[in-house]
């Protein structure tokens, strides 16, 4: 009988702990994991090992990051794990260290992602570091996270928990927690693939994928098109009112220069008039003067005709 093969990627936020999930479920260090503020993977890696009778092959990505870029860099990378394994991918992991917040950079990826891609059929969570929640042991660290039943449990991970029909394990892959924890969790990780399986027609390929990617960037394009003319125009009435503001600022400056000059005009004429008035009180009063002195004159020499 031949032996079944599993392929699982795994994909999440970086340092979520997918490399570590990785190990831990193919029981062995195969990828490399640490600690700190540095993302670690930073190519598609893909391992394959014997569990449980099934030859699974664990793909392990680059995490979610603002180092990625946009979102369309974060789906080129998802893209490109998937054409690690040619039959396409059984079952996708989206792992969330459930000690860990639950932020809105990794909602605003997730919310975009379902917007363009019908991966989420093929996926189920893991909730990582499991004993970062408290608990300790082995039956502890099965159980659901409190937050999740929790009323301020974000929205977005509530929608995400939706989105896999309410898939999800609970691992601590970490911690050695003995060979019975790790054969009940992969029977759990198994159950979860194997209901995958049922509802869905095959594997998820890149092909589906691309479908969806591709759709999603001709609107992403559209949009920026969009974007793009929505600017011009606005550019356009910018320019245009910027003209016309001027424009008024000539006509206001014109007219206030028009009406200065008829008022210096008017001035001018009104100086004329008065320095004309002047002349003619002057010429008046010279031209009495002239004929006061005449009549003396004329009175003087009638007087001494009549004295003489
Ligand atoms: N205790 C505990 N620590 C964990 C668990 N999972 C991950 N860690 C730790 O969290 C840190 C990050 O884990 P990684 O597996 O490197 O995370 P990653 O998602 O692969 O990170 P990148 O490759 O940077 O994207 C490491 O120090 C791990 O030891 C877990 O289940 N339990
Ligand atoms: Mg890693």
């Amino acid at each position: 009988m031949e032996t079944e093969k599993l392929n699982i990627l795994i994909i999440g936020s970086t340092g979520n702990g997918k490399s570590t999930l990785g190990n831990f479920m193919l029981n062995a260090e195969m990828f490399q994991s640490g600690p700190g503020m540095i993302a670690v993977t930073a190519e598609v890696t893909k391992e394959t090992r014997t569990i449980q009778g099934v030859d699974l092959t664990v793909i392990d990505t680059v995490g979610f990051s603002d180092d990625l870029g946009p979102l369309e860099n974060h789906l080129e990378q998802i893209s490109q794990a998937l054409d690690v394994c040619t039959g396409g991918i059984n079952a996708v992991v989206f792992a969330i260290k459930a000690s860990e917040r639950f932020t809105t950079a990794i909602s605003d990826v997730l919310t975009e992602m379902y917007q363009t891609s019908d991966l989420w059929d093929h996926c189920f969570v893991v909730f990582t570091n499991a004993k970062g929640l408290g608990n300790t042991d082995a039956e502890q660290t099965s159980k659901v996270p409190k937050q999740l039943t929790d009323e301020r449990c974000p929205e977005s991970l509530k929608t995400l928990l939706d989105k896999v029909q309410q898939r999800y394990v609970v691992v601590e892959s970490k911690d050695d927690m003995g060979d019975n924890y790790h054969a009940t969790k992969m029977s759990q990780i198994f159950q979860m693939v194997n209901n995958i399986k049922q509802h869905t027609p095959g594997p998820y390929t890149n092909r589906s994928f691309q479908l969806a990617f591709s759709k999603y960037k001709d609107a992403k394009e559209k949009e920026r098109t969009k974007e793009i003319q929505q600017q011009e125009q606005q550019r356009l009435l910018e320019e245009q009112k910027k003209q016309l503001e001027q424009q008024q600022k000539q006509l206001e400056e014109e007219r206030q220069r028009r009406e200065e000059e008829q008022k210096r005009q008017e001035e001018e004429l009104q100086r004329k008039l008065e320095g004309e008035i002047r002349r003619t009180a002057e010429l008046q009063r010279q031209r009495e003067e002239e004929e006061r002195r005449r009549r003396r004159k004329r009175k003087r020499s009638s007087n001494k005709c009549v004295i003489s």
